[in-house]
């Protein structure tokens, strides 16, 4: 049995070059809080959790390092613990930077009983290392970038998907962007759209039908993740899949979405479903539903959780965390392959974390 000795908070804020764009934002760094967990008996845990905003960066560190504390001395047991967070947080409310906070303690946790076990943590969750096809999650924005990018993708991993995002003020302009996207992958590779909530209900089936007539083969997040009635309502007139859950904050809302029959693909979010054991509840809400689950961002917990998922599609190659990790990963022919490092096969890059150290 592993003891908690100590947590440690950092932050840190990481280029994302070429800078993600979207229909609203424009983000050129990432900013991240890394938690540390050291046990009494040797072994630590790590992990990532993405603040999305600058201005929740040092909120995030502030509430993962007071949850933290009182670790000590806890077993690293973090099933159980999850359970204690979920109840104990009930009054506050588990959604938002809570859930992730907790996500990120979490997933520190696991590390540290598979660092223990000196086994990959796909292993000690009791699957095997298998490779997952991975698409190219595109940055860039309109037709030139995103031709230029998704070809580079296809050649540099071998992906055989790439998604980008639309809400331009015209179907028409999201439309070219997809043909240009089309064009430079070639007919062999799927195309992706990601409205990120972006659209109203009529525009949604709009956008949607001509999307489907053009051979795209996902339409993630075209409403609010709370409109499931307007979601369902949509899944019923089209035959494109409509893929969302980045949004979710935790297996019980994942339960909502898709016991309404709003998504035909799934893609919970590791660092808000409440980490690694957040993720474990809800690939089986998935598989309960026969819904295809895929992974958002956080690559290398995904590349450790998604060969266990029984309805696994699609993991998300987007490397959030490249420019601090020290351990390569990267799709391969088209696939990402757990490493068999033990652990998340999570090591930082110590230079790069001082280099671009933020204050919280
Ligand atoms: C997305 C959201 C947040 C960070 C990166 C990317 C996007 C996606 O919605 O699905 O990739
Ligand atoms: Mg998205």
């Amino acid at each position: 049995m592993l003891t908690v000795r100590e947590v440690e908070v950092r932050a840190v804020n990481a280029p994302i070059a070429p800078p993600l764009r979207n229909s609203l934002n424009t983000i050129p760094v990432a900013p991240l809080v890394i938690a540390d967990i050291q046990t009494e008996e040797g072994p630590r845990g790590t992990a990532y959790a993405f603040a999305y905003a600058p201005q929740a960066l040092g909120p995030l560190a502030a509430l993962t390092r007071n949850i933290g504390e009182a670790l000590q001395g806890r077993p690293v047991a973090p099933q159980a613990q999850w359970d204690a967070w979920q109840d104990g947080f009930r009054l506050l409310g588990t959604e938002g930077l809570v859930q992730m906070a907790i996500s990120v303690l979490d997933t520190a946790l696991w590390d540290a009983l598979a660092r223990a076990a000196g086994l990959p943590l796909v292993r000690l969750l009791g699957g095997v290392p298998a490779p997952v096809p991975a698409y190219g999650s595109l940055r860039g924005w309109g037709p030139a970038a995103l031709a230029e990018e998704g070809g580079r993708a296809v050649a540099e991993w071998g992906v055989r998907a790439v998604k980008c995002k639309l809400g331009a003020p015209t179907l028409e302009a999201d439309l070219d962007t997809v043909r240009a996207l089309q064009g430079a992958v070639g007919p062999g590779v799927e195309v992706f759209v990601d409205y990120n909530q972006g659209l109203t209900r009529p525009e949604a089936l709009r956008r949607g039908l001509a999307l489907q007539d053009a051979g795209v083969r996902w339409l993630e997040e075209p409403l609010p993740v709370a409109d499931d009635e307007g979601l369902a309502a949509l899944s019923r007139r089209l035959a494109l899949p409509v893929q969302g859950g980045e949004n979710w904050w935790g297996p019980a809302a994942m339960q909502r979405s898709l016991g309404a029959g709003a998504l035909g693909l799934c893609m919970p979010d590791v660092m808000k479903m409440g980490g690694v054991t957040g993720f474990l509840r809800g690939m089986a809400v998935a598989a309960a539903h026969r819904v295809p689950l895929s992974s958002h961002i956080f690559v290398e917990a995904s590349a450790q959780l998604m060969p266990l998922a029984p309805t696994r599609h699609w993991l998300e190659w987007l490397d959030l965390a490249g420019p601090v990790r020290a351990s390569p990963l990267a799709p391969q022919m088209g696939l990402v392959a757990p490493p068999e490092a033990p652990g998340l096969g999570l090591e930082w890059d110590a230079a790069a974390l001082r280099r671009l150290a933020a204050e919280v």
